[in-house]
Protein backbone atom coordinates (compact mmCIF):
# COMPACT_ATOMS: atom_id res chain seq x y z
CA UNK A 1 0.00 0.00 0.00
CA UNK A 2 1.20 3.01 -1.18
CA UNK A 3 0.81 5.66 2.58
CA UNK A 4 -0.56 9.14 1.21
CA UNK A 5 1.99 11.98 2.55
CA UNK A 6 0.13 14.92 5.05
CA UNK A 7 1.79 17.61 6.60
CA UNK A 8 -0.47 18.70 9.33
CA UNK A 9 -0.41 22.42 9.85
CA UNK A 10 -2.50 23.25 13.39
CA UNK A 11 -3.22 25.06 16.49
CA UNK A 12 -3.50 22.55 19.36
CA UNK A 13 -6.21 22.97 21.03
CA UNK A 14 -8.08 20.34 22.34
CA UNK A 15 -10.00 19.41 19.16
CA UNK A 16 -6.57 19.57 17.36
CA UNK A 17 -5.35 16.88 19.88
CA UNK A 18 -7.33 14.16 18.43
CA UNK A 19 -6.99 15.12 14.56
CA UNK A 20 -3.48 14.77 15.48
CA UNK A 21 -3.85 11.19 16.77
CA UNK A 22 -5.77 9.86 14.31
CA UNK A 23 -3.44 11.17 12.01
CA UNK A 24 -0.35 9.90 13.48
CA UNK A 25 -1.45 6.16 14.47
CA UNK A 26 -2.86 6.18 10.88
CA UNK A 27 -1.43 2.70 9.12
CA UNK A 28 -2.45 4.71 6.13
CA UNK A 29 -0.63 8.01 6.52
CA UNK A 30 2.89 9.03 6.71
CA UNK A 31 3.18 12.66 8.62
CA UNK A 32 7.06 13.96 7.91
CA UNK A 33 6.26 17.32 9.67
CA UNK A 34 3.37 19.37 11.73
CA UNK A 35 3.76 23.16 11.83
CA UNK A 36 2.05 25.21 14.53
CA UNK A 37 0.16 28.58 13.85
CA UNK A 38 -1.79 31.03 16.83
CA UNK A 39 -5.22 30.86 16.98
CA UNK A 40 -6.52 28.60 19.51
CA UNK A 41 -3.52 30.14 21.71
CA UNK A 42 -0.50 31.66 20.65
CA UNK A 43 2.11 30.24 19.15
CA UNK A 44 4.46 29.42 22.09
CA UNK A 45 1.65 27.74 23.24
CA UNK A 46 0.47 26.01 20.38
CA UNK A 47 3.90 24.36 19.75
CA UNK A 48 4.20 23.68 23.17
CA UNK A 49 1.31 21.48 23.08
CA UNK A 50 2.32 19.78 19.91
CA UNK A 51 5.73 18.56 21.22
CA UNK A 52 3.63 17.35 24.28
CA UNK A 53 1.29 15.05 22.30
CA UNK A 54 4.12 14.05 20.67
CA UNK A 55 5.91 13.04 23.39
CA UNK A 56 2.58 11.85 25.08
CA UNK A 57 2.34 9.82 21.67
CA UNK A 58 5.95 8.06 21.34
CA UNK A 59 5.62 9.65 17.52
CA UNK A 60 9.40 11.60 16.11
CA UNK A 61 7.91 13.89 13.21
CA UNK A 62 9.50 17.50 12.68
CA UNK A 63 7.40 20.26 14.16
CA UNK A 64 8.49 23.81 13.09
CA UNK A 65 6.93 26.96 14.07
CA UNK A 66 4.98 29.75 11.85
CA UNK A 67 3.24 32.83 11.70
CA UNK A 68 2.34 34.04 15.28
CA UNK A 69 0.03 36.89 13.95
CA UNK A 70 -2.80 37.02 11.73
CA UNK A 71 -1.67 38.56 8.47
CA UNK A 72 -2.99 41.89 9.08
CA UNK A 73 -5.35 41.37 11.99
CA UNK A 74 -4.84 41.63 15.97
CA UNK A 75 -5.45 38.25 17.07
CA UNK A 76 -8.64 37.60 19.82
CA UNK A 77 -7.29 33.83 20.80
CA UNK A 78 -10.06 31.18 21.85
CA UNK A 79 -7.88 30.05 25.10
CA UNK A 80 -11.37 30.95 27.06
CA UNK A 81 -12.38 27.65 25.53
CA UNK A 82 -9.43 25.82 25.19
CA UNK A 83 -7.67 27.06 28.26
CA UNK A 84 -4.88 29.34 29.37
CA UNK A 85 -2.41 26.62 27.91
CA UNK A 86 -4.59 25.68 25.22
CA UNK A 87 -4.42 21.97 26.44
CA UNK A 88 -6.26 22.30 29.85
CA UNK A 89 -7.64 18.93 31.51
CA UNK A 90 -4.72 16.90 31.12
CA UNK A 91 -0.97 16.89 33.03
CA UNK A 92 1.57 16.01 30.42
CA UNK A 93 5.16 15.73 32.00
CA UNK A 94 7.02 15.60 28.93
CA UNK A 95 7.55 17.41 25.95
CA UNK A 96 9.12 16.21 22.59
CA UNK A 97 11.74 19.39 22.12
CA UNK A 98 13.73 17.09 20.47
CA UNK A 99 11.44 17.41 17.54
CA UNK A 100 11.52 20.92 17.19
CA UNK A 101 13.19 22.22 14.18
CA UNK A 102 15.05 25.75 13.70
CA UNK A 103 13.42 26.30 10.37
CA UNK A 104 10.18 28.44 9.86
CA UNK A 105 7.03 26.98 9.22
CA UNK A 106 6.33 28.14 5.81
CA UNK A 107 10.25 27.29 4.74
CA UNK A 108 10.05 23.86 6.26
CA UNK A 109 6.68 23.49 4.47
CA UNK A 110 8.38 23.94 1.31
CA UNK A 111 11.30 21.84 1.55
CA UNK A 112 9.08 18.84 2.44
CA UNK A 113 6.94 19.63 -0.63
CA UNK A 114 9.84 19.67 -2.89
CA UNK A 115 10.39 16.07 -2.09
CA UNK A 116 7.81 14.45 -3.73
CA UNK A 117 5.68 14.54 -6.70
CA UNK A 118 2.08 15.45 -4.19
CA UNK A 119 1.63 16.15 -0.75
CA UNK A 120 -2.04 16.14 0.98
CA UNK A 121 -2.07 19.49 3.48
CA UNK A 122 -4.22 18.85 6.65
CA UNK A 123 -5.07 22.58 8.06
CA UNK A 124 -6.76 22.35 11.47
CA UNK A 125 -6.00 25.80 11.98
CA UNK A 126 -5.98 29.12 10.65
CA UNK A 127 -4.81 29.62 7.15
CA UNK A 128 -1.85 32.07 7.86
CA UNK A 129 1.08 30.03 7.24
CA UNK A 130 -0.85 28.24 4.24
CA UNK A 131 -1.15 31.52 2.86
CA UNK A 132 2.16 33.01 3.24
CA UNK A 133 3.28 29.40 1.79
CA UNK A 134 1.65 29.91 -1.43
CA UNK A 135 2.64 33.71 -1.51
CA UNK A 136 6.33 33.31 -1.02
CA UNK A 137 6.60 29.97 -3.17
CA UNK A 138 3.71 30.26 -5.68
CA UNK A 139 5.06 26.92 -7.24
CA UNK A 140 4.08 25.18 -4.02
CA UNK A 141 0.86 24.64 -5.87
CA UNK A 142 2.29 22.10 -8.33
CA UNK A 143 3.22 20.04 -4.85
CA UNK A 144 0.49 19.46 -3.20
CA UNK A 145 -2.33 17.31 -4.00
CA UNK A 146 -5.59 18.57 -2.22
CA UNK A 147 -5.21 20.97 0.79
CA UNK A 148 -7.74 19.67 3.66
CA UNK A 149 -9.38 22.31 5.62
CA UNK A 150 -11.63 22.46 8.12
CA UNK A 151 -13.24 26.08 8.70
CA UNK A 152 -15.51 28.49 7.31
CA UNK A 153 -19.17 27.82 7.38
CA UNK A 154 -21.49 27.10 4.90
CA UNK A 155 -24.08 28.59 7.07
CA UNK A 156 -23.76 30.85 10.57
CA UNK A 157 -20.86 30.67 12.24
CA UNK A 158 -19.05 30.27 16.00
CA UNK A 159 -16.38 33.36 15.88
CA UNK A 160 -19.22 35.91 14.94
CA UNK A 161 -22.83 35.46 13.91
CA UNK A 162 -21.64 34.42 9.79
CA UNK A 163 -17.93 33.47 11.02
CA UNK A 164 -16.12 30.23 12.02
CA UNK A 165 -13.03 30.38 13.98
CA UNK A 166 -10.05 29.62 11.80
CA UNK A 167 -11.53 31.78 9.16
CA UNK A 168 -12.34 34.68 11.12
CA UNK A 169 -9.04 34.54 12.73
CA UNK A 170 -7.17 35.56 9.69
CA UNK A 171 -9.65 36.60 6.69
CA UNK A 172 -7.17 37.68 4.81
CA UNK A 173 -4.93 34.39 5.02
CA UNK A 174 -8.80 32.73 4.03
CA UNK A 175 -8.94 34.74 1.02
CA UNK A 176 -5.59 33.85 -0.55
CA UNK A 177 -6.08 30.19 0.52
CA UNK A 178 -9.10 29.88 -1.98
CA UNK A 179 -8.05 32.17 -4.53
CA UNK A 180 -4.97 30.23 -4.91
CA UNK A 181 -5.35 27.39 -7.75
CA UNK A 182 -4.92 24.78 -6.10
CA UNK A 183 -7.67 22.03 -4.92
CA UNK A 184 -9.38 22.20 -1.69
CA UNK A 185 -11.84 20.74 0.36
CA UNK A 186 -13.51 22.99 2.78
CA UNK A 187 -15.03 20.89 5.91
CA UNK A 188 -17.08 23.87 7.53
CA UNK A 189 -18.81 24.19 10.84
CA UNK A 190 -21.88 22.13 9.40
CA UNK A 191 -19.75 19.06 9.11
CA UNK A 192 -18.25 19.15 12.65
CA UNK A 193 -22.30 19.90 14.33
CA UNK A 194 -23.04 16.70 12.68
CA UNK A 195 -20.50 15.01 14.50
CA UNK A 196 -21.03 14.84 17.93
CA UNK A 197 -19.80 12.74 20.43
CA UNK A 198 -22.27 11.75 22.74
CA UNK A 199 -22.06 11.53 26.76
CA UNK A 200 -21.75 7.72 26.23
CA UNK A 201 -19.28 8.17 24.00
CA UNK A 202 -17.09 9.83 26.17
CA UNK A 203 -16.91 7.79 28.43
CA UNK A 204 -16.20 4.40 26.37
CA UNK A 205 -13.32 6.84 24.97
CA UNK A 206 -12.15 7.34 28.39
CA UNK A 207 -11.57 4.14 29.18
CA UNK A 208 -9.98 2.58 26.35
CA UNK A 209 -6.83 3.00 26.93
CA UNK A 210 -4.07 6.09 27.94
CA UNK A 211 -4.90 7.81 24.34
CA UNK A 212 -8.46 7.84 25.38
CA UNK A 213 -8.26 8.83 28.75
CA UNK A 214 -6.14 11.98 27.64
CA UNK A 215 -8.57 12.95 25.22
CA UNK A 216 -11.98 12.59 26.86
CA UNK A 217 -10.37 14.16 30.15
CA UNK A 218 -9.55 17.27 27.61
CA UNK A 219 -13.20 17.28 26.03
CA UNK A 220 -14.54 16.90 30.14
CA UNK A 221 -12.60 19.98 30.62
CA UNK A 222 -13.87 21.63 27.51
CA UNK A 223 -17.63 21.11 27.92
CA UNK A 224 -17.50 21.65 31.67
CA UNK A 225 -21.39 21.33 33.07
CA UNK A 226 -22.17 21.02 29.21
CA UNK A 227 -20.63 17.70 29.16
CA UNK A 228 -24.20 15.21 29.23
CA UNK A 229 -24.97 16.57 25.98
CA UNK A 230 -21.67 15.52 24.35
CA UNK A 231 -18.95 17.48 22.07
CA UNK A 232 -18.50 18.21 18.41
CA UNK A 233 -15.96 17.04 17.18
CA UNK A 234 -14.35 19.46 14.35
CA UNK A 235 -10.61 19.11 13.16
CA UNK A 236 -11.23 15.82 13.44
CA UNK A 237 -13.44 15.36 10.24
CA UNK A 238 -10.48 16.67 8.39
CA UNK A 239 -8.36 13.93 9.02
CA UNK A 240 -11.54 11.81 8.36
CA UNK A 241 -12.06 13.00 5.46
CA UNK A 242 -8.49 12.17 4.09
CA UNK A 243 -9.18 8.79 5.14
CA UNK A 244 -12.26 8.03 4.58
CA UNK A 245 -14.14 10.36 1.82
CA UNK A 246 -16.72 7.85 1.29
CA UNK A 247 -18.46 9.45 4.14
CA UNK A 248 -18.87 13.30 3.32
CA UNK A 249 -21.04 14.11 0.70
CA UNK A 250 -18.97 17.21 -1.28
CA UNK A 251 -20.00 19.72 -3.90
CA UNK A 252 -18.11 22.26 -6.33
CA UNK A 253 -18.99 25.05 -5.27
CA UNK A 254 -16.73 28.65 -5.57
CA UNK A 255 -15.58 30.55 -1.48
CA UNK A 256 -15.33 33.74 -1.29
CA UNK A 257 -13.99 35.00 1.82
CA UNK A 258 -15.54 38.74 3.43
CA UNK A 259 -13.04 41.08 4.05
CA UNK A 260 -14.88 44.43 4.97
CA UNK A 261 -17.48 43.40 7.17
CA UNK A 262 -17.91 45.11 9.90
CA UNK A 263 -19.60 42.17 11.67
CA UNK A 264 -18.64 39.46 8.87
CA UNK A 265 -15.14 39.44 7.97
CA UNK A 266 -13.74 36.16 7.14
CA UNK A 267 -17.06 35.11 6.63
CA UNK A 268 -16.92 32.21 3.80
CA UNK A 269 -19.57 32.83 1.18
CA UNK A 270 -20.04 29.29 -0.53
CA UNK A 271 -22.16 30.22 -3.43
CA UNK A 272 -23.31 26.28 -5.12
CA UNK A 273 -24.52 28.07 -8.18
CA UNK A 274 -20.58 28.48 -9.42
CA UNK A 275 -18.42 26.11 -9.71
CA UNK A 276 -15.03 26.15 -9.01
CA UNK A 277 -12.49 23.23 -10.19
CA UNK A 278 -10.28 23.54 -7.65
CA UNK A 279 -12.97 24.17 -4.60
CA UNK A 280 -15.34 21.34 -3.09
CA UNK A 281 -17.37 21.94 -0.39
CA UNK A 282 -18.56 18.89 2.37
CA UNK A 283 -22.27 18.92 3.28
CA UNK A 284 -22.61 16.08 4.96
CA UNK A 285 -20.59 13.20 7.19
CA UNK A 286 -21.80 10.14 8.01
CA UNK A 287 -21.61 10.62 11.24
CA UNK A 288 -22.28 7.32 13.34
CA UNK A 289 -19.61 5.74 11.05
CA UNK A 290 -17.37 8.29 12.02
CA UNK A 291 -17.59 8.10 15.53
CA UNK A 292 -17.58 4.47 15.65
CA UNK A 293 -13.91 4.85 13.63
CA UNK A 294 -12.78 7.53 15.89
CA UNK A 295 -13.01 4.96 18.91
CA UNK A 296 -11.57 1.61 16.88
CA UNK A 297 -8.64 3.84 15.67
CA UNK A 298 -8.55 4.96 19.42
CA UNK A 299 -8.63 1.22 20.50
CA UNK A 300 -5.35 0.91 17.85
CA UNK A 301 -3.70 2.89 19.98
CA UNK A 302 -2.80 0.55 22.72
CA UNK A 303 1.17 1.15 22.92
CA UNK A 304 1.19 4.09 24.63
CA1 LIG B 1 -7.61 23.68 15.40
Amino acid sequence: MIKKTVIIDTDPGIDDAMAIALALFSQEIDVPLITTVAGNVGLENVTTNTLRLLSFFKKHVKVAKGASQPLLRVSEDASQFHGETGLAGFSYDKQATECLIDTHAVNAMYQELMKRQKTTVLAIGPLTNIALLLRMYPDSVHYIDEIVIMGGAINRGNYGVYTEFNSGFDPEATKIVYSAPVKKVMIGLEIGNQAIMEKEVLERLGNINGVGKMLSALFKHYQGEYFDKGVEVYDSTAIGYILHPEWYTCLEASVDVELCGTYTSGATLVDFTQKSQYIKVCTTIDAPKFIEWIIDSVAYMSHV
